[in-house]
């Protein structure tokens, strides 16, 4: 509800101290006894509040969940994830954010869900998206620029996805171009970018971002066994969802500001700062055949430059890369 949503906002600007009955009743402009209604509503949902009397009210422990009320609780954003759209079950929140995007919903629009039951990758690919271990969310943007500038944002979206990751988990994940993010050579998180667009201009950007959080090693179906692995893998204990949720948004809030403003130059300064490919050399597959060099680097543009063995240059849009000696 509207009221709930504001009282979340209150709550995250008191960061963590007490705030009385009766500033929340004026701020929300109800009574105290609604006050307390929504209060206890929280309680339900599983949030862990305090109550003092002559101090009032504070939260001690948000639940791990990814309902709307959890990622607006401590949420610094002007836009990113400030409309969510939660759904315990959903087929793909890409499927959904398309729906949502077609029918105009406001810049910034988050779809979350729990599970997804087709969760999909690129091309027809699946995305194993399993109940409450994982991050399965895609989100809006609607940038005024045209639709070739669009693979740039999966870039943009690996630096925030990696920078989130450092400072919530304290993991030092690396980008494998175009959209994977790994640790210790494994995949934790895939980005999956696509588009609305007329021919010269862009209507919206879906960013969809998978990443396995609190999943075991052997939840993973066999086939994923040895590519993939999870944040909870990786440090040793189980992760807020939430708090990597709202990092991730704040950092894709702040770059997409800054692309805005200043292009891409210096997003691709800091994606070259995790890009494990470059400098390697690589198999790159993509639909039209197979190419192997050493990645030199990207372009302006986020398109990768392979040197082949007779020094031709080869300029990549999409594909899938193989790092030689290790992948
Ligand atoms: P991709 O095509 O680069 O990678 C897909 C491949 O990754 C699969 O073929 C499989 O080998 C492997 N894979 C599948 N599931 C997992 C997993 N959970 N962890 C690690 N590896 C896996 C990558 O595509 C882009 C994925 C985006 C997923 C998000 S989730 C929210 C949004 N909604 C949706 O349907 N897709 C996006």
């Amino acid at each position: 509800s509207p009221i709930r949503k504001k009282m979340l906002q209150a709550f995250s600007e008191s960061d963590g101290e007490f705030v009385s009955g009766q500033a929340l009743a004026d701020f929300l402009g109800c009574t105290r006894t609604a006050v307390w209604k929504h209060i206890e509503e929280l309680r339900r949902e599983g949030f862990e509040l305090e109550a003092v009397r002559r101090k009032g009210y504070r939260i001690l422990h948000a639940p791990d969940k990814v309902t709307e009320n959890e990622i607006r609780y401590g949420l610094n954003t002007k836009n990113l994830g400030q409309t969510i759209y939660y759904q315990e079950s959903i087929d793909s929140t890409q499927k959904k954010a398309h729906q949502l995007a077609y029918d105009n919903c406001p810049e910034g629009t988050l779809v979350i869900a729990e599970e997804q039951t087709s969760g999909r990758g690129r091309m027809t690919r699946s995305w194993h998206s399993p109940k409450y271990s994982g991050i399965w969310m895609s989100i809006i943007l609607r940038p005024n620029l045209p639709p070739q500038q669009a693979p740039q944002f999966t870039l943009l979206a690996a630096v925030a996805v990696v920078q989130a990751l450092e400072e919530v988990c304290g993991l030092n994940p690396e980008i494998k171009w175009p959209n994977d993010i790994l640790i210790n050579g494994k995949k934790v998180t895939g980005i999956l970018t696509e588009l609305q667009a007329e021919s010269d201009k862009i209507n919206s950007i879906i960013i969809g971002i998978g990443m396995n959080v609190n999943s075991k090693q052997e939840d993973f179906p066999e086939e994923l066994q040895k590519i993939a692995t999870s944040v909870a893998i990786e440090k040793g204990k189980i992760v807020s969802r939430s708090s990597i949720i709202q990092k991730i948004l704040e950092k894709l809030e702040l770059y997409y500001h800054l692309y805005m403003e200043k292009g891409f130059g210096p997003i691709k300064l800091l994606w070259e700062g995790y890009a494990i490919s470059i400098g390697r050399e690589i198999i790159a597959r993509t639909i039209t055949g197979t190419i192997e060099g050493k990645a030199i680097g990207i372009t302006n543009d986020g398109v990768l430059k392979i040197e082949d063995s007779s020094g031709r240059i080869h300029e990549i849009y999409s594909a899938d890369i193989e790092i030689q000696g290790n992948s």
